[in-house]
């Protein structure tokens, strides 16, 4: 997902291509402001830390893109990519790395496993918004 501050500054083509060149396949996306009980919902594993309502207004105050991304390890590479929570501590090279400061404002998210993945999919896509098709370079890339 590419949250809010990663919207507006305009980081969204960059974010992507990233993933696209990476030969990732994005299959789902979606532009959209996230209702507050969806971002409740998105960020349950946090409810009682101190940072939570924080992030919930932040996720919930501007628009946010929401990406499925289709390969093979994209879960933990997505998560290499995104760097660390923390934008100082990021690789540059990561999209924290190069584009953020703040813990807070730290440009997207990422799924950190299986069940996280499906959970958040389906919460923020209907089956049918998820789509099949043969990248070009497919047979180059696997
Ligand atoms: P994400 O969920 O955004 O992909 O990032 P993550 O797994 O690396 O971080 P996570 O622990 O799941 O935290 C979710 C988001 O909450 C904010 N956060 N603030 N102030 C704090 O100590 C703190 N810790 C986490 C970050 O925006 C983080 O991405
Ligand atoms: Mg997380």
């Amino acid at each position: 997902m590419v949250k809010p501050d990663g919207v507006q500054r305009g980081l969204v083509g960059k974010i992507l291509q990233r993933i696209e060149e990476k030969g990732f396949k994005i299959v789902a996306m979606k532009l959209a402001a996230m209702p507050e009980a969806k971002a409740k919902e998105h960020y349950a594993e946090h409810v009682g830390k101190k940072f939570y309502q924080d992030l919930v207004d932040f996720i919930t105050s501007g628009p946010s893109v929401s990406l499925v991304v289709e390969g093979r390890g994209a879960i933990a590479a997505m998560r290499k990519m995104n760097g660390a929570t923390n934008p100082v501590e990021a690789v540059p090279g990561t999209i924290r790395g190069d584009w953020g400061i703040e813990t807070g404002r730290n440009v997207v998210h990422g799924s950190d496993s299986p069940a996280s993945a499906s959970r958040e999919i389906a919460l923020h896509f209907d089956p049918s918004e998820l789509v099949t098709y043969k990248r070009i370079d497919e047979e180059w890339l696997y």
